[in-house]
């Protein structure tokens, strides 16, 4: 293949894709190669991932970059968290579950009781989410399945050990276990063995850069791709990714990453593992060259995909297109009804508008009825959200932010842009939208010579790629409303 075109496999909560990106000196050029739904399978005992219908929508992809040309290596990203077992035959167990799978609920406390809550912070330096790998394997101890289990592999790595044979853990995903020592960067022995977690289940640790394997003879065969073809390990948490692929020129920047999910953060030169921080939830992962992404989850466009979802489900045709359903918003009320987006009924998949009214009626405000009312409130309420990470972010970190990046998804999204730089009292420069699979590209492109350190490699990406600005409204009338609208919402601890 080409020397120059790398194929970045996507997986993300709702979709997967292939996409193809060229590099050279001021050349950055994506295309879509294939994209295919992502639809989560109820079974008797939970919620799972159905991982043979994404590995068959990979092969379609790497086929259909075969068609386009070929490429000179593969990466491969998702979320973060979730894993397949392997038994002693390399064989999988079961689909993966997926994390709003609620078989969690109570696993926290099982794994404080044995390393205490403050002390697993400063180990690890992860941020409290039910569903964090710990307490997924803390909910299946005891389970036939994990006592069968070998080995234990993160979707990109599973998806990398079927392409290529090869195991591994890619390191700023492992750093999203809740078994990763934050300032080490390797898996944690001592939590391990306190938890009473086989550490022989951890493959050894590969770094975003590093060789993966090449394509098994079967792979090459089905794709067209040329035989031994390599596969490029990347910053396999599809958040790492997009934070490589942040277009900022200069330092005192923050991301909002937003998709499924808002991240919103800092990137640092080390953790930050202090009470105060484990407090606010924030956590540390880790990015690529050392870096550490210091951020919070915030539920994010998820409370619209969901509305979306129930609307489409009810037959309420016209609200499933988008541009509509944001022009509805665009014109409601604003600040007539706020929620805070990461109250934990809002975790599970079901009928979003009714939980949004619920919590509305539940805090002594009016419900909104209509979907343009209930995406105005779900929009603001973002906003308002990324405002107050953002603050503690700063806060915490010691650090000035003087230009918020909107990347993913959520930078199409005008209206969402547009509050989220009126709620800050920040410029936002919007896009791109497919950060994530740029920096699944980029690192491939650097690991063959192409772009050199993260400085000019987001140089690249800023003269490259289309970007909108965002500049806040200044008017006091206007930043005393927001400034209103934020003393109104009490977040909810995520504690449990
Ligand atoms: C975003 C993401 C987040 C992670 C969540 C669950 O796609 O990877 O970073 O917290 O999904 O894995």
């Amino acid at each position: 293949g080409p020397r120059d075109v790398f194929a970045a496999v996507d997986l993300g909560a709702t979709s997967g894709r292939v996409m193809l990106g060229r590099v050279g000196p001021g050349i950055l050029d994506l295309t879509e190669a294939h994209r295919f739904p992502n639809t989560p399978v109820r079974l008797p005992d939970g919620l799972r991932w159905d991982v043979l219908g994404l590995y068959r929508g990979v092969l379609d992809g790497l086929r259909a970059a075969a068609r386009a040309g070929g490429v000179a290596s593969v990466g491969v990203d998702t979320w973060g968290v979730d894993y397949g077992l392997l038994d002693a035959d390399g064989a999988l167990l079961g689909a993966p579950f997926h994390y709003r799978d609620p078989r969690t609920d109570g696993a926290a406390e099982a794994v404080w009781a044995r390393v205490g809550r403050a002390e697993m912070y400063r180990v690890t330096g992860l941020q409290y989410l039910p569903f964090n790998t710990v307490f997924q394997l803390a909910a299946a101890a005891g389970s036939a399945q994990l006592e069968a289990a070998r080995t234990l592999l993160l979707m990109p790595d599973l998806m990398v050990h079927w392409l290529t044979g090869t195991v591994g853990a890619e390191e700023t995903n492992a750093s999203t276990t809740g078994l990763f020592d934050a300032r080490a960067g390797s898996w944690s022995k001592d939590v391990l063995d306190r938890l009473g977690v086989d550490p022989g289940l951890l493959p050894p640790l590969r770094a975003p850069g590093d060789p993966a394997g090449e394509l098994l003879p079967h792979v090459a065969e089905f794709t067209g791709l040329d035989a031994r073809t390599p596969v490029t390990t990347v910053a396999s948490h599809d958040t790492a990714s997009a934070v490589v692929a942040v277009p900022a020129t200069a330092q005192d920047f923050a991301y909002l990453s937003c998709g499924t999910w808002s991240l919103a953060g800092l990137e640092l030169d080390a953790p930050v593992l202090t009470e105060a921080s484990r407090a606010a939830d924030f956590t540390n992962e880790r990015g690529v060259d050392g870096t550490i992404r210091f951020l919070r989850n915030i539920m994010g466009l998820w409370l619209l995909e969901e509305c979306r979802r129930s609307w489409a489900a009810q037959g309420r045709g016209p609200v499933a297109d988008l541009p509509e359903l944001l022009s509805l918003a665009a014109r409601a009320e604003p600040f007539a009804a706020l929620v805070d987006p990461d109250a934990p009924e809002f975790l599970a998949p079901g009928d979003m508008p009714a939980r949004i009214r619920a919590h509305c009626r539940g805090t002594g405000q009016r419900a909104p009825e209509t979907p343009g009312a209930v995406v105005r409130c779900v929009l603001e309420s973002l906003a308002l959200a990324h405002r107050r990470t953002l603050r503690q972010a700063a806060e915490l970190a010691g650090r000035d932010i003087t230009r918020i990046h909107l990347v993913g998804g959520g930078a199409r999204n005008e209206l969402l842009c547009r509050l989220t730089a009126d709620a800050t009292g920040l410029p936002v420069v919007a896009g791109p939208v497919e950060a994530t699979a740029l920096g699944n590209v980029l690192v491939q492109a650097r690991a063959a010579g192409l772009v050199g350190d993260l400085p000019s490699t987001r140089r690249l990406v800023s003269a490259t790629q289309p970007l909108r600005h965002y500049v806040p409204r200044k008017d006091p009338a206007g930043r005393a409303a927001w400034d209103a609208a934020a003393a109104r919402i009490e977040p909810s601890p995520r504690n449990p």
